[in-house]
C-alpha cells in the first residue's frame, strides 16, 4: 500500500519503519524542508523515506496521522486539498476530542482511530528505538471507516499485535483514564511512572479514577471501577522506569496534551453536571505551569 505517515515523531517513526519493513511504500510528511528523511529503527539498516512529497499524498491509500492531539488540525490544514477522497485516514494519538472540530472535513473520508501501547523513543532526529512491545487497537469513526477492518491485518503484519475493536471509543476511554491518572501527576511531581505506586499517591489516584468512572458511565462507556484501578496499577508497574509523555513535555517546556486528556474529562463532566475536583485541580495545575513559560 502507499502509506504517508504525517508527524514522524517517536510513534510515527516506529510505524513508518515497521510498515516499510513489511513491504509497503511509505513516505513521511512533517515540518522540515528536506525532500528525503533517513530513519533507523533499532539496529536495522537505515531507511531513506521520501519526505513532504505532494505526489505521495495524492497517491496515498492510507494517511497515518501520528501528530499530537493539539497538532492535528494544523497538520492537516495545508494538505486537505491534496488528499484523494478514497484515502483512509488513520489517527493515532493520546487523548480524545482532537477531531471534534474536523467533523465536516472527515465525513467524506473513511476514518479510523487507533490507540497503541507500543513504546518508542526518538534518540536522535534519525534514530528511533522500539522500547516496549505493546498492542494496537483500531476501529471506525464513521461508516466508511467501518468497511476498512483489513487495516487491522495490515498493522498486525507490520507490528504485532493489532486488533480491530468494534467500539473503539471504549478502548480510547480506557487509555484516556490511564493517561488522566498517570500523566499529570508524574508531570507535576517530576517522577517516573513507577513512583505513583508509592502509598502517598493512592488517595489521589483513586479520586482521579473514581471521577473518570462517573464521567464514563454518564457517556455510557462500559467501565468497572476495580478493573480500571487494576489497569492503572498494571501500567504504572509495566512502565515504572518511563517518564510519561506529559512529564517529558513539561521538562522540555513543550505544550502538553492536557486539553485532550484531563481537559476532555473536565469538559464532559461539565456537560453532564458532574463534579470532578481532583481532575479539575490537575488540569489547572498543568495549565498554570504552561502559562508560566509564556509569562517569563
Ligand atoms: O501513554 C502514556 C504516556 O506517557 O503518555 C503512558 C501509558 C502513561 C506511559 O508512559
Amino acid at each position: 500500500m502507499n502509506i504517508v505517515v504525517v508527524g514522524p515523531g517517536a510513534i510515527g517513526s516506529l510505524w513508518a519503519c515497521a510498515l516499510h519493513q513489511a513491504g509497503h511504500q511509505v513516505s513521511l510528511w512533517g515540518t522540515g524542508n528536506n525532500a528525503h528523511w533517513a530513519l533507523q529503527l533499532d539496529e536495522a539498516p537505515c531507511i531513506e523515506f521520501a519526505y513532504n512529497q505532494v505526489s505521495a499524498l495524492r497517491d496515498a491509500d492510507v494517511l497515518l496521522v501520528t501528530v499530537k492531539a493539539w497538532q492535528v488540525a494544523a497538520a492537516l490544514h495545508p494538505i486537505w486539498a491534496h488528499i484523494a477522497p478514497e484515502t483512509l485516514l488513520l489517527f493515532m494519538h493520546n487523548g480524545m476530542g482532537a477531531l471534534d472540530d474536523l467533523a465536516e472535513h472527515l465525513s467524506t473520508f473513511p476514518v479510523l482511530l487507533a490507540t497503541t501501547t507500543h513504546g518508542a523513543l526518538k534518540t536522535s532526529a534519525h534514530t528511533v528505538k522500539h522500547t516496549g512491545m505493546g498492542q494496537t487497537q483500531l476501529g471506525a469513526l464513521n461508516s466508511l471507516g467501518a468497511q476498512c477492518r483489513f487495516m487491522a491485518d495490515v498493522l498486525h503484519h507490520a507490528l504485532p499485535s493489532a486488533v480491530w475493536h468494534p467500539h473503539i471509543e471504549h478502548a480510547l476511554w480506557q487509555k484516556l483514564a490511564v493517561n488522566c491518572a498517570i500523566n499529570p501527576l508524574t508531570a507535576i511531581h517530576h517522577t517516573p511512572n513507577g513512583e505513583l505506586a508509592q502509598p502517598e499517591f493512592r488517595h489521589t489516584l483513586d479520586a482521579i479514577i473514581a471521577e473518570v468512572v462517573c464521567v464514563m458511565q454518564a457517556e455510557q462507556i462500559p467501565v468497572e471501577s476495580a478493573a480500571l484501578k487494576a489497569t492503572v496499577d498494571r501500567v504504572i508497574h509495566a512502565t515504572a522506569a518511563n517518564r510519561s509523555s506529559m512529564h517529558q513535555d513539561i521538562v522540555h517546556q513543550r505544550r502538553t496534551e492536557i486539553d485532550f486528556i484531563t481537559g476532555y474529562v473536565v469538559r464532559k463532566a461539565q456537560h453532564h453536571g458532574i463534579a470532578v475536583p481532583a481532575n479539575q485541580a490537575l488540569y489547572q495545575h498543568i495549565q498554570s505551569i504552561e502559562q508560566s513559560w509564556t509569562q517569563s
